[in-house]
């Protein structure tokens, strides 16, 4: 991770919920160095171990008031990043789903208003469903196809709306698939995870379908990047797509996996996924001109990277 990452926001008293997970864990220990970081999470489905030492831990629920209240006193700066991350689980258990991502969104929301602190909400790429034209743009007509789309479209609504009606300083970050270390060995891993382990393991990589559905994979860093950026923008009250704007398909990225790995693993096509997505890709022109944001490691440097730890 480079210096300049933790270096663009210092000073700072910050929460990040979810701070045990995949994502916000690489947040917390940029941002640990230079600020006052607290990280509120269940642990449903991140690990205590990930939290850095130097973060404050308070093990609760992000749809609790009081323990949302109390760990945002003082803030300047919420990430949110608490959720079910898992298309999965949304469909097979919604009321659950929809509870954790919506209701803990606005609860976040609202002990923020309370605190006067910003708020950047983790949205997602799932708010778009099948997006109609590609690259895929902010002003696209979401079209949700899991509940988890559609618990993340209405966290995205909630945290313009706070902006909106109360002024509170307020940014939605959609997230395309995102990637990097320590995304592997819980139960909801993404494809670049699962394939590392089959192809360091021997086993055959398993692409879904015939593997021409494709995907704009973003690295963690520059997600934590893009954090930065939305917690010192002007352009609040705005969603950004956080990608790359460039894809590939998934045989691609078996190829490439089992390249670098210098693995021997047969490439195996099993069943297709129902209602997966067969194509993704982000404009990530309005990010760029009103965030500052551009992603700077492509997937073959993030693979590189990846194989090498
Ligand atoms: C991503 C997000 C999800 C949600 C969704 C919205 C991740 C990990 N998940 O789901 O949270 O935002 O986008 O559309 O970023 N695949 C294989 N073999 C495997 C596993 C996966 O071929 O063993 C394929 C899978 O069929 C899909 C692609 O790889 O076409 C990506 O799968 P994923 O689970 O990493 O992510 P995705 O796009 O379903």
């Amino acid at each position: 991770m480079s210096d300049t990452l933790s270096h663009s926001l210092a000073g700072r008293t910050i929460l990040i919920t979810g701070g045990a997970g995949f994502i916000g864990s690489h947040l917390a220990s940029a941002l640990v160095g230079d600020n006052d970081v607290r990280v509120l999470d269940d642990l449903s489905t991140g690990g205590a171990g990930e939290i850095p030492d130097d973060a404050a831990f308070i093990e609760g629920d992000v749809r609790d008031r009081e323990t949302v209240r109390e760990a945002m006193t003082g803030t300047d700066i919420v990430f949110h990043e608490a959720a079910n991350p898992s298309v999965e689980r949304s469909i097979e258990d919604p009321i659950e789903s929809n509870s954790r991502n919506i209701q803990g969104t606005v609860t976040v929301l609202e002990a923020a208003r309370e605190a006067g602190s910003r708020v950047v909400t983790a949205s997602s790429t799932a708010i778009y469903g099948a997006p109609e034209t590609l690259p895929v743009s902010e002003d696209a007509t979401p079209a949700p196809s899991s509940p988890y789309g559609l618990e993340k479209l209405t966290a995205d609504r909630y945290t313009r709306l706070y902006n909106e009606l109360y002024d509170l300083p307020t940014v939605a970050l959609r997230y395309f698939n995102v990637y990097g270390p320590g995304q592997s060995g819980g139960d909801y891993s993404g494809v670049i995870g699962i394939f590392l382990e089959q192809a360091r393991a021997g086993e055959p990589i398993t692409v879904q379908g015939d593997g021409q559905q494709t995907r704009d994979f973003i690295h963690v860093d520059d997600v934590v990047r893009a954090n930065i950026a939305a917690a010192t923008t002007d352009a609040v009250g705005e969603a950004f797509n956080v990608a790359t704007g460039e894809s590939v398909t998934i045989n691609e990225l078996a190829e490439a996996i089992r390249e670098l790995t210098g693995s021997d693993s047969p490439i195996e096509h099993v069943e297709g996924r129902p209602g997966d997505i067969r194509h993704s890709r982000a404009d990530v022109s309005r990010a760029e001109r009103m965030l500052g944001f551009d992603a700077e490691i492509d997937l073959e440097e993030g693979l590189q990277t990846l194989v090498n730890q």
